[in-house]
């Protein structure tokens, strides 16, 4: 827990993830993850892409560290990957692993940015999908053994700890719809996989508290602004059910101990159930919020109950989704009142939108500028409200391998030229430095 007595300042940040910006898959160790399983997979990627370069900041890291300097971001988001670390999930350590992560870790703070570490955003070691994965309970164990390890090597420096990013995901992208690593699709696997996935955090987060002094610690969910297709009581009841499988089902046994009632059902009652709920629900510092979505919901007879309706409005982003600022805050403000006693830290926000790199290197993004000034100002106002929010973390901090969407969308506030790995701030890098620079007022 933070027990030190100076505040501390309001991080403007900006995040990325292990495999979808490092490359250098087979470097220094490095073990195969369920990303290089399934992105080598015909049909699984846009175009056949993969992350086995992606933008290459294994190598390039120095430089992206300074731009982040240049861009006045006083944090950083970032992801460990798991088989850097254990190349078959458990047992040997790679010590080059570690080395990576420290000299990155130290880069960043020589640049006064502080590091918040993700351990888990979504490449397990394709070791233990073999031995069943998150479907195997034993991997909830593994995941605290790497935890223990890289919060031990890490405590020292780095703080802020963010054990799993966006449960929700994991679950239902990879193992119910099959759009995401390892691609199985099974309703049924839902409630198993998050069950040990939040096992795994409670674990994680018994090692972190006893390695890290001063540790602040939290999950990044995917939480999602929903509402009911009609008033009619059905879907009403539709909109709950939804809420309860997308955003409470990794919410409630973490923060409550206790999965929704309106999915309980879909819970496996057994004799470890009760004492696996306890160990989920660890005192955590922060909440964080992954914000991208807004859906209507309406009333289905077929399982799970409700179906998620297409956006209601043509202003999309590249990736098909609504820009609703104003769930942003709506989403805070449940957050702080529903789960009261938790900083707040927008640990995503961010869109992709079609950027041209013009011929003199610049990019013109107005969109995306846009975009973030309505979901800062959103956020702001909920602050303003009284919800406890501490930070803001862009997604991205520069275009990416974006999963099953390959390079295609650009999330970046940074343009990562693909071919020459040359690197480009947007207008909106611009802005945001700017915003930061210039105190950071709130926006309306
Ligand atoms: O790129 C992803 C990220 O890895 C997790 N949150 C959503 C982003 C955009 O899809």
């Amino acid at each position: 827990m933070d027990t030190s007595a100076s505040p501390s300042p309001f991080f403007w940040g900006a995040a990325t993830a292990s495999y979808q910006i490092e490359g250098a898959v087979n470097e220094d160790g490095r073990g195969v993850s369920i990303w290089d399983t399934f992105a080598h997979t015909d049909g699984n990627i846009y175009a056949g892409e993969t992350g086995d370069i992606a933008t290459d900041h294994y190598h390039r890291w120095r430089d992206d560290v300074r731009l982040m300097s240049e861009l006045h971001l006083n944090s950083y988001r970032m992801s460990i990957a798991w088989s850097r670390i254990f190349p078959e999930g458990r047992g040997a350590l790679n010590q080059a692993g570690i080395d990576f992560y420290n000299r990155l870790i130290d880069g960043l703070i020589a640049h006064n940015i502080t590091p918040f570490v993700t351990l888990y955003h979504w490449d397990l070691p394709q070791a233990l999908q073999n031995a069943g994965g998150w479907l195997n309970r034993d991997t909830a164990k593994w995941f605290a053994d790497y935890a223990n390890v890289m919060t031990q090597k890490l405590g020292d420096r780095v703080k802020h700890f963010i054990t799993l990013n966006e449960p929700f995901i994991a679950v239902y992208n990879g193992h119910v719809e099959g759009s995401h690593a390892p691609g199985l699709k099974n309703l049924n696997y839902a409630t198993v996989v998050m069950r040990h996935l939040l096992l795994g955090h409670g674990l994680a987060m018994q090692a972190l508290r006893a390695n890290v002094a001063n540790s602040s610690a939290g999950i990044a969910y995917s939480l999602a602004q929903i509402d009911p297709d009609t008033d009619k009581d059905d879907d009403i009841a539709a909109a709950a059910l939804g809420d309860a499988f997308i955003n409470r089902m990794a919410l409630e046994p973490t923060l409550r101990g206790e999965f929704p009632k309106e999915i309980a059902h879909m819970v496996q009652e057994d004799n470890t159930l009760a004492d696996d709920l306890r160990v989920m629900r660890q005192p955590m510092d922060f909440i964080g919020v992954n914000y991208y979505r807004h859906y209507f919901i309406r009333a289905k007879q077929e399982m799970p109950g409700f179906e998620v309706l297409p956006p209601k409005t043509k202003d999309l982003t590249e990736m098909g989704w609504e820009s609703y600022p104003q769930g942003l805050g709506q989403l805070i403000q449940r957050i702080a009142k529903d789960y009261p006693g938790h900083d707040i830290y927008v640990t995503e926000s961010g869109a992709a939108y079609p950027d041209v790199l013009t011929e003199t290197g610049e990019v013109h993004d107005p969109r995306r500028i846009e975009y973030l000034q309505e979901h800062i100002a959103s956020m702001q106002k909920a602050q303003a409200a009284g919800a406890p929010v501490k930070g803001y973390f862009i997604w991205s901090f520069m275009d990416n391998f974006e999963w099953a969407c390959g390079f295609k969308p650009r999330f970046g506030i940074v343009y990562t030229d693909f071919s020459s790995q040359r690197r480009y701030v947007k207008d909106s890098g611009k802005w945001y430095a700017e915003f930061i620079a210039n105190g950071a007022h709130p926006l309306k």
